[in-house]
């Protein structure tokens, strides 16, 4: 990513002070450095000679313009050693000969790349040369382990570069070489000229840091690069236009359905690839025909010859062309002696490789057959290209270095009006006025159908050499490649042809031996009996002492005041410092800025403590893993993800309003989760608090069966402790902040009656629980203290009761019985089951043992990025977690070193070597998703992961400055990654980007921190709604998809009827019911797609379809023109015909919206709603009330401010996704009109 370079870039600059003798020799310098390239036609790729260490060392390397790292392979390592191969032929490093050699990353380095090929060892400094420029201190790989034969010079933008996790720089992304020779004072920018000589030449220039206006003709023309999806700069992709064919016979516009077409510029691929379509009119213009055995445009050897040229246009009708001539689009096919057509029209001449192919998808790639005609400058400061027609190996030369950091391109013009880019022209088939000026020898160019299948089926290109199966793999890499974003595999193959590096994911193909391993070492002695033999007594001491614990609840009832008690009491904070508190500090566990003037929780913070508690007279420590979630709606997630790792929670829950609305949001999450909770209620010193009104709610409201373990003593101001139940005495907070606990045997005389009753009542409710305590309590036995206590504990754990405690945070009392309750009744956890699909055996759930001497496995269940870098938090379910060890992610089998393991404190962290089995832990150094399974590979183990909800609403944003993309980009892809709640993608037709979200808090949250943590302000739009389709009636279709436009046609008939969804209205379901095989297996699997396709963008309003069924009950295909691409878009324009005859219908989210607000105001509030939505209860207390409705999310934009107004600022309310339910008629009308206008606006600007 560029950001990460200009952040670097930016902090050396400022800190370089050259000498002051230096000065006039930097002012001097020539700021650009040349580098021959040349193309190894063996090999593939483009070669620059390089020189590394001291003294120098020389290699050739491959440079590579889709990655932005070095690294060169160890003259030790096998493939360079081993005897009867080629070894390294084009030079190995050999890190003992050099003196300024340092190891900088030990095993850090690890590349895997697509097709299988890899490269590990250790990150490294050393002295780095190229093209006369020399770079002190380059972070490069050295590939200890490599099956690469060659290193790579990657000089594009960095994207997942690998991390050098003991620098823990801000961005653990060391720059890349551009960037670096810009801090070394080489060059002023980054940025390079790149230029191929003609096809015979087989070489080419690299030109760091200015452009030679010697070897171009025309104007270089700036034009824009093109940010992907998440608008991130991450390849060299611009817009193409237009396309134009000429010939001494005329000219033809070439026409696309996917103009503009994103294009990436490739100097590592050799061809290049169109859309199918744009291919299709490309091959014919020449007489190219698609060769089944090949995979491939063929054409003959002597069209080289043919005076036609195609006119590549780029960034709208003012932006730069580039001619490509035919002689530089016909290649060899292989090496050695070219094949020759044995039958149709071009029976007997030679066929050769045609240079533009086609593509079903994008991203579509321009390769050399492109850019040896282009002169192109790439401009990583200002994402821009420069562009001009190639002065073929000219020999002029007239360099111009750029300016200064992020100047312009120099000598170029910016292209006018770029916004042109984005028109769609319209599509028309060419007439082919070219197309016989291209007839070279005079034959008639063939009929492309036909030649196809009597090629097919005589096998009309005879000589099937040795580079056939070296095609076939690079077709294969090609597929794989375009799921990675563009970045194509290197082939490293023993043709020319080769694509980007791409670091993905892992190799793919080791999953099956891992797999197998896996189930081999489960098999031999990893037996959960083994391993419990193998406990020590300390282990067995340790876990059965572990509580991981999560505090829940309602907005604002106060668990960061509980939690900073928690911290207090436990020794590991020395001060309490409260939630909105006037020292001004702020609550430790609040530790962000906007937490803390908000005074609200937006994130969860994790902290461990130890707690000492007294049993039998003897001190004991509990190891206590917290974390403290947010209240709001907005970030239930948080909640979500703390009760899929949590052992037990604490549910708080205010005195005086007891269940609230989110109390049954958290409530639900407990239940999804099977979490066993206490219950405390805090705020007992509050005016009208009642302890016993929260107990009853919960009994009645969540269903939970829940009794009083404790009554107060005292109340509201005069509130003083608790009278404990079970052992029937009376605890009172003492000392600087409570921190004391004086437990006496005297009960108060007025609250004797009371106790008795409410311990009764405790039996009782245990008894409807607890077989054993109902047997007491029928033989009319009372139980004692312990084996009370050991009741509640079985209950709670059982998930059939909650105990509730009581106490005042604030007034620091009564906090430290909750901790003892932890303890006594929140379970360790060997306690709960926590279990995991073995994906060895279909799924099947596995259960985690907690000992330390099972094969490892873990959950990352959330990430969060600080500044030293990527922080995972981790729950260790089995096994030990050691640093410096080696893990799989079970997602992708990668495997990744765990460079630092830390116990979380808030913000602050506290490094550990080791954690044990059952714990709560963070890792840096990890790249991983939230929610993935970590194994030391010895268990073929995944685990389920965790709920999202949907968003439901979004807004458009834009940066106000433009400066400030990159930095956006960054966060947002940060936010992101953190936030699995928070999306962003950019509307195809507005071009707009939209973030979406949980609610209007949420969003605003984002973008007041990128405003606050990266300096970015925003310009938002109006919060929207996330509306979503649906149909109410079947509807039946027949459709015939029949294209016929030059190339391979498109054939595809589809028949069948789409209907609601009556099994799940949320969700959309495909089926075939087609027989006798007219649509082919894999054809329907194509239909599946394009039904998903098409659900993602309704036709009324472009958002969502949900609860829609499509069944394929017939169709047809035809012999060659039939294809997964014309199956899946078949599918997708019958459901979109066929959508209104079903009825198709417009859904909004309704709300379930809470409102409390003083009894006064109830009138007033009842006004506001009934405009609303439906009250669906209204509850009255003594001196509040609290409503709740149902409403339309479109109804409640600017509630906050009608409500302040009608209740004098007193009212709140809080708003939760309850359900999708059809807009009104007149809505659904607006809307459908509101966008058929925006659609027909951008039709006809
Ligand atoms: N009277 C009284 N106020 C309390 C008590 N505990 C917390 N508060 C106040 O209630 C407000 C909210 O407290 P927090 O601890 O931020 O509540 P929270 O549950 O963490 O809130 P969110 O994380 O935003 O959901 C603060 O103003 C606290 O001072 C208590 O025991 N008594
Ligand atoms: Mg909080």
């Amino acid at each position: 990513m560029k950001g990460h370079g200009v952040v670097a870039l930016g902090g050396l600059l400022a800190k370089r002070q050259p000498p002051a003798s230096d000065l006039t020799r930097i002012r001097k310098r020539a700021s650009t450095y040349e580098e021959v390239i040349n193309n190894e036609e063996a090999r593939g790729g483009y070669f620059a000679t390089c020189r590394l260490g001291t003294p120098a060392q020389n290699l050739v390397l491959q440079l590579d313009t889709g990655s932005s790292d070095i690294w060169v392979p160890d003259s030790n390592a096998k493939v360079c050693t081993a005897s009867g191969t080629e070894g390294c032929a084009l030079g190995s490093f050999d890190p003992s000969r050099s003196s300024t050699f340092e190891v900088v990353g030990d095993n850090e380095f690890d590349i895997n790349y697509v097709d299988g090929s890899s490269s590990k060892g250790d990150y490294f400094t050393d002295l780095f040369e190229i093209g006369g420029a020399t770079i002190q201190n380059m972070t490069m790989g050295l590939g200890q382990q490599t099956d690469i034969a060659y290193g790579l010079v990657g000089v594009g933008y960095a994207v997942n570069e690998a991390i050098v996790g003991t620098t823990q720089s801000l961005s653990s992304v060391y720059p890349n070489l551009p960037v670096n020779m810009v801090n070394e004072n080489l060059i002023n920018t980054v940025a390079y000229s790149l230029w191929l000589n003609d096809l015979d030449s087989s070489s080419g220039s690299i030109l760091f840091g200015g452009i030679d206006t010697g070897k171009y003709v025309g104007d270089l023309t700036r034009i824009n690069i093109l940010p992907n999806s998440q608008k991130l700069y991450t390849s060299f992709m611009v817009p193409l236009t237009s396309l134009e064919a000429t010939s001494p016979s005329g000219s033809d516009t070439l026409t696309s359905l996917r103009f503009p077409i994103s294009v990436v510029l490739d100097s590592g691929t050799t061809l290049s690839y169109l859309p199918n379509d744009l291919a299709a009119q490309v091959w014919k213009e020449v007489g190219a025909i698609y060769s089944p055995q090949f995979q491939l445009a063929v054409l003959p050897c002597d069209m080289a010859n043919s005076k036609g040229h195609f006119s590549f246009g780029f960034s709208g009708p003012d932006g730069p062309r580039i001619k490509v001539f035919m002689d530089e689009l016909v290649l060899d096919l292989m090496s050695g002696p070219a094949p020759v057509f044995r039958t149709g029209p071009y029976k007997g001449m030679t066929a050769c490789e045609f240079g533009i192919q086609n593509f079903t998808s994008g991203p579509y790639l321009l390769g050399d057959t492109f850019l040896r005609s282009a002169y192109v400058v790439y401009d990583l400061i200002n994402n821009q290209i420069g562009l001009a027609a190639t002065d073929f190996n000219s020999t002029k030369t007239n360099i111009v270095p750029f300016e200064s950091l992020s100047a312009h391109i120099p000598s170029a013009t910016a292209a006018q009006d770029q916004s042109a880019a984005t028109n769609k022209p319209s599509v028309t088939t060419p007439a082919y006025a070219a197309s016989p000026g291209n007839d070279n020898d005079g034959y008639d160019t063939p009929g492309i159908c036909g030649e196809f299948v009597e090629m097919k089926k005589q096998h009309g290109i005879g000589m099937l050499g040795p580079g056939f199966l070296s095609f076939v793999r690079m077709r294969v890499i090609r597929a794989v490649a375009t799921l990675n974003s563009g970045r194509a595999a290197a082939t490293r193959v023993g043709v020319r042809h080769i694509g980007l590096t791409c670091r993905v994911a892992s190799h793919t193909q080791s999953s099956t031996s891992h797999l197998q391993q896996a189930k081999e070492l489960a098999a031999a002695n990893m037996s959960v009996e083994a391993a419990a033999a193998r406990r020590t007594p300390e282990e067995i001491q340790r876990i059965a002492r572990v509580r991981n614990i999560g505090i829940a609840a309602h907005i604002d009832s106060g668990k960061t005041t509980v939690s900073e008690r928690v911290l207090f009491y436990t020794g590991k904070s020395k001060a309490i410092h409260e939630v909105r508190g006037r020292d001004g500090v702020g609550a430790k566990m609040d530790s962000m800025e906007l937490e803390r003037e908000r005074g609200i929780t937006i994130q969860s913070a994790a902290t461990f403590a130890d707690w000492k508690k007294v049993e039998n007279g003897k001190e004991e420590t509990y190891h206590f893993n917290l974390i403290d979630t947010p209240g709001h709606i907005d970030f239930t997630i948080e909640v979500e993800r703390a009760m899929r790792v949590l052992d037990g929670a604490v549910m708080v829950l205010c005195a005086v309003s007891g269940v609230q609305s989110q109390t049954i949001t958290v409530d639900r999450q407990m239940k999804r989760y099977n979490v066993p909770r206490i219950s405390f209620v805090n705020k007992m010193d509050r005016m009208g608090a009642n302890p016993f009104k929260a107990v009853e709610m919960i009994n009645n409201k969540l269903k939970v069966p829940a009794a009083a373990i404790q009554i107060p003593i005292g109340s509201e101001k005069e509130f003083e402790g608790v009278v404990d139940l079970i052992e029937m005495r009376s605890i009172r907070n003492d000392g600087l902040r409570g921190i004391n606990v004086k437990v006496s045997k005297e009960i108060p005389a007025h609250l004797k009656e009371l106790a008795a009753e409410k311990r009764q009542e405790l039996i009782e409710k245990l008894a409807d629980v607890d077989d054993e305590i109902a047997e007491m309590f029928l033989d009319e036995v009372t139980p004692t203290p312990a084996q009370i206590k050991a009741a509640i504990r079985r209950a709670t754990i059982a998930r059939k009761f909650t105990p509730v405690l009581m106490g005042s945070a604030l007034a620091d009392k009564c906090v430290q019985p909750m901790l003892d309750a932890v303890c006594d009744y929140l379970p360790a956890p060997e306690d709960v089951p926590n279990m995991a699909l073995d994906r060895s055996k279909n799924e099947e759930p596995v259960a985690l043992i907690p000992y330390n001497s099972l094969p490892f496995v873990g959950l990352a269940f959330k990430l969060e990025e600080n500044p030293y870098g990527q922080l995972t938090y981790m729950r260790v379910y089995q096994g030990t977690l050691k640093k410096g060890s080696y893990l799989f992610n079970t997602r992708n089998d990668k495997k990744v070193r765990i460079p630092r393991i830390v116990r979380m404190h808030s913000n602050e962290m506290e490094d550990a070597a080791e954690i044990g089995a059952g714990e709560i832990c963070a890792v840096f150094g990890v790249e991983c998703a939230s929610g993935d399974t970590f194994t030391d590979g010895r268990l073929p183990y995944g685990m389920s992961s965790m709920y999202v909800p949907d968003a439901v609403m979004s807004l458009s944003i834009k940066p106000k400055r433009s400066s400030d993309a990159d930095a956006f980009s960054k966060a947002m892809n940060r936010f992101m990654r953190e936030d699995p709640t928070f999306r962003l993608h950019v509307d195809e037709e507005s071009e707009e980007t939209i973030i979406s979200g949980m609610g209007e808090l949420h969003l605003d949250i984002y973008v007041e921190r990128l405003r606050r943590e990266y300096k970015v302000d925003c310009e938002t739009g109006k919060p929207r709604v996330a509306y979503r389709e649906t149909i109410s009636r079947r509807a039946d279709f027949d459709f015939l998809l029949k294209r016929q436009s030059g190339g391979p046609g498109d054939y595809a008939r589809v028949v069948g009827f789409i209907e609601p969804n009556e099994k799940d209205k949320e969700a959309n379901y495909f089926e075939s019911r087609v027989v006798g095989g007219n649509i082919p297996e894999k054809y329907l699997s194509a239909c599946g797609k394009g039904f998903e396709e098409a659900c993602l963008k309704g036709p009324l309003l472009g958002h969502r379809v949900i609860g829609a069924s499509l069944i394929v009950t017939d169709g047809a295909t035809h012999v060659t023109d039939s294809s997964d691409y014309a199956f899946n878009l078949a599918t997708q324009m019958a459901f979109r015909k066929t959508f209104p005859d079903a009825g198709g219908v417009v859904l909004e989210p309704l709300m379930k919206t809470t409102i409390t607000a003083p009894a006064e105001f109830q009138g007033a509030v009842l006004m506001l709603m009934n405009k609303r939505g439906n009250i669906v209860d209204t509850e009255v207390g003594s001196d509040e009330f609290t409503m709740i409705a149902e409403c339309s999310l479109n109804a409640m934009f600017g509630f906050s401010t009608h409500l302040r107004a009608a209740t004098q600022g007193k009212g709140e309310f809080s708003m939760e996704f309850s359900h999708y339910s059809a807009a009104p008629p007149h809505l659904q009308k607006e809307l459908v009109a509101n966008y058929q206008k925006e659609l027909d606006s951008k039709r006809t600007k």
